[in-house]
């Protein structure tokens, strides 16, 4: 890939040639990017600027919210409030959602987003990430409200994700294939990079934080077991393992050389359904995952088809290389 083509240029042939887009898409979208630009800023002046540590607030989820992660949401807010694209925007950050105040004309889209995820690897310097997803105000002959947001993840009208690396590279997916660009901080802008991403269907990398071993449910037990026991066990080659416990870059890794991740239920906290969140973790990443040819399911059913019941609802999550995905979901069905 080196046509050297802007983040616009993919945009508006999107929207010429593919009519995926609509203009106030691509206002969202551009407008996202610029704030990912924003955010890697803060980001990468690390101890130099007054961004690590704690803010010693605490988020929704009960979360001690880091500085950055304060940061990371009050630059998507404020560059996205004012555009007359969104009706609202849902963060991890905040109890309930922002709607777009009167002074600002309202628009068709709702915005969703972990500002900041993988925050308690901030301060030791180890890759973190902004997920964005987008999804289409259905109702449109009353004001907006939480229930706007509890579509299911198959109706985004795209969804992405900035990982702040080694590059900082955004991610994105309006539906026809998954698009890499990487920020050519020269220019100040993002360059297309990869194109038409595909995740293979087999891969010999397994993600998982296996400290929790003893808390999993059987199948995923019976799962990792076969991985570990490697050429002489039932699947007959050896497996490599990675946990970065930073979604997005373990995400990131796959779209680019395959792989499973997984973030299953356990016993630990048996009243929740897993540990990720559905609207704006594991939809955005399994849109994107699919999109690239792989598979996400919470272990019996696929992510995109589930229909939240709450907006901070969490959900166990199997993603990555389509053969070991569907490997994993059989288990789960032949346990059930
Ligand atoms: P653990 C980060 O906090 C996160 O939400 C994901 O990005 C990551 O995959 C997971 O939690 C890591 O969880 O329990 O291994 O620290």
């Amino acid at each position: 890939m080196s046509r050297n083509i802007s983040l616009t240029q993919y945009l508006v042939e999107q929207q010429r040639e593919h009519g995926r887009i609509t203009p106030p898409l691509r206002l969202l979208l551009e407008t996202v990017a610029r704030a990912c630009k924003r955010i890697a800023i803060s980001v990468n002046k690390g101890a130099l600027g007054d961004v690590l540590g704690t803010a010693h607030t605490e988020n929704v989820q009960g979360e001690v919210q880091k500085k950055l992660d304060v940061i990371a949401n009050e630059v998507l807010i404020e560059a996205n409030v004012w555009g007359g694209h969104l009706a609202a925007m849902a963060s991890e950050e905040m109890d309930t959602i922002s709607v777009v105040p009167d002074r600002y004309p309202q628009g068709e889209y709702l915005l969703l987003f972990d500002p900041l995820d993988g925050s308690s690897n901030i301060d030791v310097n180890v890759s973190i990430g902004t997920i964005f997803s987008v999804l289409r105000k259905v109702t449109n002959n009353r004001g907006v409200s939480e229930d706007d947001f509890l579509q299911p993840g198959k109706q985004q009208a795209a969804a992405g994700y900035c990982v702040y690396g080694p590059q900082t590279t955004l991610v994105l997916t309006v539906g026809d294939g998954v698009a890499m660009f990487t920020l050519d901080r020269e220019m100040g802008s993002w360059v297309l990079t990869e194109d038409q991403v595909q995740v293979p269907a087999d891969t010999k990398e397994f993600a998982i934080n296996m400290s929790n071993m003893r808390h999993w449910a059987p199948p995923v037990k019976r799962y990792i077991d076969e991985c570990l026991a490697g050429k002489e066990g039932a699947r007959g080659k050896d497996f490599n393992m990675r946990w970065v416990a930073s979604m997005v870059a373990d995400v990131h890794r796959i779209l680019t050389r395959g792989g499973v991740f997984m973030y299953p239920w356990d016993k630990r906290e048996p009243e929740k359904l897993g540990k990720l969140r559905l609207l704006y973790e594991a939809n955005p990443m399994s849109f994107l995952i699919e999109q690239a040819g792989g598979a996400a399911t919470n272990g019996t059913q696929r992510i995109l088809d589930i229909v939240p019941s709450k907006l901070h609802e969490r959900v166990s999550v199997v993603l990555g290389s389509k053969n070991e995905v569907d490997r994993v979901t059989a288990y789960h069905r032949e346990a059930a």
